[in-house]
């Protein structure tokens, strides 16, 4: 009959030796290890301009999966308008994809032509 090799205990790490202190009492020091996280990476939602999509269909869209209220979703639509696209919400990449595809798939339900990027923040 086999038996499944059973892995070497791990070892903890040692216990630094105690510390003797100016007044009598012993200390144990734990070293701090130095943090390398890094915050993610993050994609703005870019909208973009075409000459079909109603605005109020767009400054509802951005309402209400921008979570922006009406006169900063109004003021968003008209500088896609004006400028060709404009930035709907900042997020981490996962959040920002799902942001597009509903966006997309509002826009594809209701018939009109949007269009929505994501892109990572300089
Ligand atoms: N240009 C569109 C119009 O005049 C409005 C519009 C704004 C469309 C923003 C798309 O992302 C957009 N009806």
């Amino acid at each position: 009959m086999d038996f499944m090799a059973t892995p070497p205990p791990v070892k903890p790490p040692p216990v630094p030796a105690p510390v003797r202190q100016p007044g009598g009492e012993d200390a144990v020091v734990l070293e701090r290890k130095p943090q390398k996280t890094t915050p993610p990476q993050m994609y703005q939602v870019v909208m973009l301009n075409d000459d079909y999509t109603p605005m109020e269909f767009v400054v509802v869209v951005i309402q209400e999966f921008f979570n922006k209220d009406r006169e900063t979703a109004t003021q968003i639509m008209l500088k896609i308008h004006l400028d060709g696209k404009g930035v709907c919400g900042v997020y981490p990449r996962d959040i920002a994809a799902t942001k597009v595809d509903q966006v997309l798939g509002a826009a594809r339900e209701a018939g009109h032509p949007l269009q929505c990027v994501s892109e990572p923040v300089e």
